[in-house]
């Protein structure tokens, strides 16, 4: 059995605003899996990040479905304003909410995948009596709030370790998702830890100095 190659996923909050068209329509000429969407609530993280209208927005602009992240207290409060869609990856921080089987329910209920998300220090046991409820997992390689931070360099081992998890309770298939520094450098390590979905933000897909066309496609290389 062949692996498939690893996904991409923009981090759509350090897209230039003023250049949102034109990069949407290069990522879907490129084949780009998905498009990740950070939301911020000002309380679970300190800062505040993409809102309801512009998910709205997003979706009437390209058919490529969306990863939202929610960085939220509280995520059972306000899962009904934003229309999750069918097909859409949906994740919510396990530190966020003393309901996780909940939010993963009616996250399900309409169609969309509930992904479950681990700060850098939440020990992966805690997934232990999740797993049947989740579509995949959402491993922080930074702390959540802000792009062009530092990787926590244990991140790496703990993707190793879920996806031996993984295979051990029987889910080989379940998706695992890396966010923050996900550099060049960075993503081949991750690669071979056994991520499949990329945040791609300030450290490769947006990197400064090179057009997103050649950021695309080094970063490309470092994920088959
Ligand atoms: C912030 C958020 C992330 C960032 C992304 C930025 O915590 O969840 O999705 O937007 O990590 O990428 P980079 O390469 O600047 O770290
Ligand atoms: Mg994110």
């Amino acid at each position: 059995m062949s692996i498939p190659r690893g996904k991409i996923s923009p981090s759509m909050m350090c897209a230039p605003l003023f250049e949102l068209e034109r990069c949407t329509r290069l990522f879907e000429r490129e084949g780009i899996e998905y498009l990740h969407m950070d939301v911020m609530d000002g309380r679970f993280v300190p800062n505040y990040m993409l809102g309801t209208d512009f998910i709205r927005q997003m979706r009437k602009l390209s058919k490529i479905p969306l990863d939202i992240h929610l960085m939220v207290e509280r995520p059972e409060d306000i899962l009904e304003w934003f229309d999750f869609q069918m097909g859409e990856y949906v994740s919510f921080h396990f530190e966020s909410t003393v309901h996780a089987q909940r939010v993963c329910a009616k996250i399900a209920a309409t169609g969309a995948k509930p992904m479950l998300a681990l700060n850098p220090a939440t020990p992966l046991y805690v997934l232990e009596d999740l797993l049947p409820d989740l579509s995949a997992i959402l491993i922080m390689t930074v702390n959540p709030g802000f792009a062009g931070q530092k990787l926590i360099p244990q991140t790496l081992d703990k993707i190793a370790r879920l996806k031996a998890m993984l295979n051990a309770a029987k889910r080989p298939d379940m998706e695992i998702e890396v966010d923050g520094n996900v550099s060049e450098p960075n993503a081949k390590k991750m690669r071979a830890s056994g991520a499949d979905i990329f945040v791609a933000g300030t450290s490769s897909v947006f990197f400064s100095g090179r057009s997103i066309e050649e950021n695309i496609k080094i970063f490309r290389d470092c994920i088959v």
